[in-house]
């Protein structure tokens, strides 16, 4: 459907036109090195370009008083002294001639993209703005901001486009006060934002930016802070990938998916990635492909993201194309570095759960005791160990390598131009499938099919062995990079034969560590070598059992609340810590799945392995199931679940025994810190 850009050179004009040490860092190429990088990338020519409007006094005056909108106006005709006076009396703020223009600019670019995308015209986009908006307030400048661009868009989507429920999630390093003020008795904005705080040391030093602010009123747990604090021994640089990761998965995706919103806004600030002098995180820019690519699962894909701050030219121009690539559906690229949140970080996750639980279902009945605050409960070396296969659950393993020692060994292709293959054998399919998805006709050579399926005696039958060689020939696509994911289809005797030959024929044909995702009646194939190279996850077993860290089970949870927690309390923490180069979802005898399910569970996956995902099906599936995976393989949104139902007792005590057996070696299950004693 489409990704939009939006955008107006005139917004290169205001800048800062004396000496304030302060304001400097808010500059005119922070937009035009973002636009030069989005050129090189080709990915500006993907997108659909909006030319930025000019937000009316109307528009502004959602969320602005009349009077602060006309002191606006009036600094376009001060002199420099006049406009530092005027500057002085807001917290870190500069007006410049051009100013009041660049603003409106900033938020009719907002209005102009919410506007495209409520009206189906494109499915999401970003909007390059200057002078910022988070912190703005309805009579006050501040932080650099003078128009508070997303909340007005915001306001708009409500009282224009009749929207009931909007998230607006704040990845910027600040904290958007500005936001919390002006939704922070309104349930149907639910404000998210993460920030460096350090116990209120770090500027806005508010009380209100603690996790303890969760609203008034009505918005009551529609307010959710996150709040960095100073990492002190237990990591001594800021929050990275694994911390940012894990606050999506354990706090803000599980409300957001209780939530159910109808359109997601991002105060996109990228001061919150590496090498920026504001926040001196150490979050990589392909992690905010990762944080796009979750928050597209939500509102059916309808994510309206813009531009905050982000003062580090380099790191913001990369930043900004991940996030656009992601909002084209590109496969994010994977993850670098160790996947192990800090001690601090989950201290942080923890206090904002702890504070959130009387509000949201889906954090009740898990276990939300306060965080213990002794330093003590940091490990003196700092981050903790590498992961070590070979603990207590593992005795019968043989040697493994520690996935550590493997990161950054893909030795796989790189993502290729074409997406999704279908090799399919019944052909009644293809009616449901979107054009650019191919229909494979090649299969492998008939001998060496023949040779795959020798040992088993389930792939004897000549459907069988027509399926499993089309099935090889797709693996081998996309090992050899010429298409990034699939859909095979066989007969359902012959599922768990099958799953089992694209497993060995991935592992010899360069995959290194390779994700299985088996739902329904599959058992872990007894030959499978215990070398730490597969992760097996079978979702449909008879009970939680956690027989090594690399063969899980979990019974397939009734509700859609308790599928909701198993994807991100378990699946995806389990696979981000995996780090996979490969991931097989197989849909086995007795699955279950609706088809919104499976398509949650399958765009959600794509996340990893640079989105090399294949899907097996059985034969005998519904075309619409298979429709449906072809198109989020490729990238679409999935459809939203709705109102999410809370978990059965029964799938909430799975998840915690799986989570207690796993967590000391899968860090990225954790969601508060370990104690200890
Ligand atoms: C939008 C934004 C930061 C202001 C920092 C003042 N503002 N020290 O990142
Ligand atoms: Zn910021």
């Amino acid at each position: 459907m489409g990704t939009a850009l939006v955008y107006h050179e005139d917004m290169t004009a205001t800048r800062l036109l004396w000496d304030d040490p302060e304001c400097e860092i808010e500059r005119p190429e922070r937009l035009t090195a973002a636009l030069d990088r989005l050129r090189q990338r080709g990915l500006e020519q993907r997108c659909l370009r909006l030319s930025a409007r000019e937000a009316s006094k109307e528009e502004l005056g959602l969320v602005h008083s009349p009077e602060y909108v006309s002191l606006v106006r009036k600094t376009q005709v001060l002199g420099e002294e006049e406009l530092q006076a005027l500057s002085g009396q807001f917290d870190a703020i500069y007006f410049h001639p051009s100013t009041f223009h660049c603003a409106r600019l900033a938020a009719g670019a907002g209005l102009q993209l919410v506007d495209a995308v409520l009206t189906g015209a494109v499915q999401n986009g970003l909007a390059l703005v200057r002078p910022p908006g988070h912190h703005s307030q309805r009579a006050a400048a501040n932080g650099f901001c003078v128009f508070n661009n997303v909340a007005i868009a915001a306001a708009h989507a409500k009282q224009k486009h009749g929207l009931h429920r909007i998230l607006i999630v704040d990845w910027d390093v600040h904290h958007g006060q500005g936001i919390q003020y002006l939704f922070e008795d309104d349930p149907s904005v639910l404000y998210f934002s993460w920030h460096r705080y350090e116990h209120g040391r770090f500027w806005p030093f508010l009380r209100e930016s603690d996790a303890d602010a969760v609203g008034r009123g009505q918005g009551l747990g529609f307010t959710v802070n996150l709040p960095w604090n100073q990492p002190g021994m237990s990591c001594q640089v800021g929050m990275g990938n694994a911390d940012y990761v894990a606050a999506f998965l354990h706090l803000l995706l599980p409300l957001a998916f209780e939530f159910d919103p109808e359109l997601v806004l991002v105060s996109a600030g990228f001061d919150s990635a590496i090498g920026d002098p504001e926040g001196q995180m150490q979050a990589t820019p392909e992690c905010f492909a990762h944080l796009t690519h979750l928050l597209q699962v939500l509102a059916g894909g309808r994510v309206c993201a813009m531009l905050e701050g982000g003062y580090h030219l380099e790191s913001l121009a990369e930043s900004v194309c991940m996030t656009v690539q992601a909002l084209l559906g590109d496969p994010a690229p994977p993850l670098s570095g160790l996947m192990v949140p800090c001690q601090s970080a989950l201290e942080s996750i923890q206090s904002a759960r702890a504070a959130q639980a009387p509000y949201w279902k889906s954090l009740q009945l898990q276990d939300v005791t306060p965080v213990p605050t002794s330093p003590s409960t940091h490990s003196p070396e700092g981050r903790p160990p590498p992961l070590l296969p070979g603990g207590p659950m593992c005795k019968a393993a043989a040697p493994a390598p520690a996935p550590s020692s493997l990161l950054d060994q893909l030795c796989l292709c790189p993502a290729p131009s074409v997406r999704t293959t279908v090799a399919l054998t019944a052909p009644d399919i293809t009616l449901v499938l979107p054009p650019d998805v191919i229909q494979q006709e090649g299969s492998a050579l008939r001998e060496e099919t023949e040779a795959w399926a020798r040992p088993h005696e389930s792939l004897a039958r000549e459907e069988a062995l027509t399926a499993l060689g089309k099935l090889l020939y797709l693996l081998d696509g996309m090992l050899d990079g010429q298409v990034n994911s699939g859909i095979a289809a066989t007969p359902a005797s012959a599922a768990a034969a099958t799953l089992d030959v694209a497993i060995q024929r991935g592992l010899s044909h360069g995959a290194q560590r390779l994700l299985c995702v088996a739902l329904g009646q599959l058992d872990r194939p007894p030959d499978l070598a215990h070398d730490g190279r597969t992760l097996w996850l079978n979702i449909g077993g008879k009970e939680a059992a956690a027989l090594s860290m690399f063969h899980v089970a979990t019974p397939l949870p009734v509700m859609t609340g308790g599928f909701l927690s198993c994807i991100l309390g378990l699946v995806l923490p389990l696979a981000y810590g995996f780090q996979p180069d490969l991931v097989l979802v197989a849909l086995g005898p007795g699955h279950g799945l609706q088809g919104p399910h499976a398509a949650l569970l399958a765009a959600m996956l794509r996340g990893l392995a640079g989105g090399r995902v294949l899907a097996l099906l059985e034969e005998d599936s519904t075309p619409q199931l298979a429709g449906i995976l072809a198109r989020v393989l490729r990238g679409e949104a999935p459809p939203s679940l709705g109102p999410s139902s809370v978990a059965s007792p029964e799938d909430v005590q799975a998840l915690m025994y799986l989570r207690g057996q796993l967590e000391p070696q899968w860090k990225m299950l954790q969601c508060r810190p370990h104690l200890v004693v």
